[in-house]
């Protein structure tokens, strides 16, 4: 049950769902997976969304502060979804950690290089030595977090971790396509690979728990045969 989810989890499942966040049905994924639900975190957009959005994430990162040790000095949003939130969450950091968290900058990159002006890739915060946590909305292959991992260290900045609203707990698609067999997942190879701690306000098996108090059976029995297919075994 939710129950076992903090209230702040708990609120922030009900603010995807009422706002339209979360939805079930059919949706191809960027992997090409078909998946009976998806997480568009693009319709965080009114003010109560976006500060409901803004606060998880706050109140996660804090968390992570306390538990883990988590030690950041920007919050970085990888374009262009990151971008509203990288901005939304420094500002709640601020409010809810002022005594610790008001010094954090934020910045973002752009798609394309700008050649005048300013120039350069990054707006915000220069990323130059400077320990830097990824914010993003979703993990599923973790291909965008790994481009993100990239142009920041190019950048000349250490990426200390990387906060996502959700984590799909999908394993890699496999090299032959055979996706039938069991497989390590997007978020234990980056975290292997990069030594970074990896952070979800929401995961696939707490969505499940927390579907049960709303959803029709068919999406409650469609998401949990998606998850027995495309768990990852770690
Ligand atoms: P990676 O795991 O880094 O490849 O990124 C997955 C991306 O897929 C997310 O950043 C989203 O743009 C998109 N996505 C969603 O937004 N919501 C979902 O529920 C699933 C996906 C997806 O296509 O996997």
């Amino acid at each position: 049950t939710t129950s076992q989810l903090p209230a702040y989890k708990q609120d922030f499942l009900k603010s995807a769902i009422d706002g339209g966040v979360l939805k079930f049905g059919s949706f191809e994924l960027k992997s090409k997976r078909i998946s009976p639900y998806f997480f568009n975190a693009g319709e965080f957009h009114t003010a109560r969304l976006a500060g409901a959005i803004a606060s998880a994430f706050a109140k996660t990162i804090i968390e992570a502060q306390e538990k883990s040790g988590l030690e950041f000095d920007i919050v970085f949003g990888p374009a262009y979804k990151g971008i509203p939130l990288c901005s939304a969450i420094t500002i709640k950091l601020g409010e809810l950690a002022p005594q610790n968290l008001d010094r954090v900058s934020y910045s973002f990159d752009r798609k394309e290089a700008k050649d005048h002006g300013e120039g350069g890739n990054i707006v915000g915060a220069s990323l130059k030595g400077k320990r830097v946590l990824i914010v993003d909305d979703v993990i599923t292959a973790g291909t965008a977090k790994r481009d993100a991992i990239e142009k920041i260290t190019k950048e000349g900045g250490i990426v200390a971790g990387i906060v996502v609203a959700l984590d799909r707990m999908e394993k890699l698609p496999a090299a032959d396509g055979d996706d039938s067999k069991p497989g390590p997942s997007a978020i234990g190879e980056l975290r292997k690979e990069y030594g970074i701690p990896i952070f979800a306000i929401l995961t696939l098996d707490d969505i499940i728990d927390g579907m049960k108090g709303f959803a029709t059976p068919e999406d409650i029995k469609n998401t949990e045969e998606y998850r027995a297919k495309y768990k990852a075994t770690d």
